[in-house]
């Protein structure tokens, strides 16, 4: 089993039931379980302006490789009728495996750790709630990163 931590945002619909949902579809993916989960935060939007976004993350312990888990995260976007238009633009569900134990993974359809880890508040504060002291492979420590951006304006939603 791997760990792997995958990082959940909305802004378009019911963001808090998107993400809670998606939460229980991680949960019973194949031969994978829910070893962890942030609570639910309120951020302001990185990219073009756009509605604020919920956005959580979750730990999983799993058996499957890190390219058909992105398979498996692909898919419960499509069933929350995720369309794809502008780059980072509003979404129903967006998915993004942040990382995958201490592997560093580049191919043409996955890049692991998540390229834009490290420069976003909307990641690193949710993350820094379940495990300040991970190492990023590459980038240095979680509570280290968080330090360095701007999370004024991140939130945490009562639970
Ligand atoms: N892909 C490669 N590596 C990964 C990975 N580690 N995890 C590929 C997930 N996918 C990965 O993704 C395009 C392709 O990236 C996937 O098919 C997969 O093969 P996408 O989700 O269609 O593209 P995108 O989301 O529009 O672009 P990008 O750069 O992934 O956007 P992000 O990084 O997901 O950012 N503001 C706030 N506050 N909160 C947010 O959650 N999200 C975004 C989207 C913008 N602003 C935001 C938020
Ligand atoms: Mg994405």
């Amino acid at each position: 089993m791997t760990p792997a931590w995958v990082g959940l945002g909305s802004n378009l619909g019911e963001p808090a039931s998107a993400v809670e949902n998606a939460i229980c579809e991680l949960e019973s993916l194949p031969e994978t379980q829910l070893a962890a989960r942030s609570r639910l935060y309120r951020t302001p939007p990185w990219g073009p302006e756009q509605p604020d976004f919920i956005n959580a993350v979750a730990k999983l312990e799993t058996g499957l490789e890190a390219g058909t888990l992105l398979t498996e995260l692909l898919a419960i976007e499509a069933r929350h009728g995720r369309e794809r238009r502008e780059r980072w633009g509003p979404r129903t569900l967006d998915l993004d495996l942040l990382l995958y134990g201490k592997e560093r993974i580049v191919t043409n359809r996955l890049e692991v750790p998540h390229p834009r880890l490290a420069e976003r508040a909307f990641v690193l504060v949710p993350l820094a709630e379940l495990e300040p002291e991970l190492e990023v492979p590459g980038a240095g420590k979680v509570s280290a990163l968080l330090a360095c951006v701007d999370a004024s304006g991140v939130e945490a939603l009562a639970p």
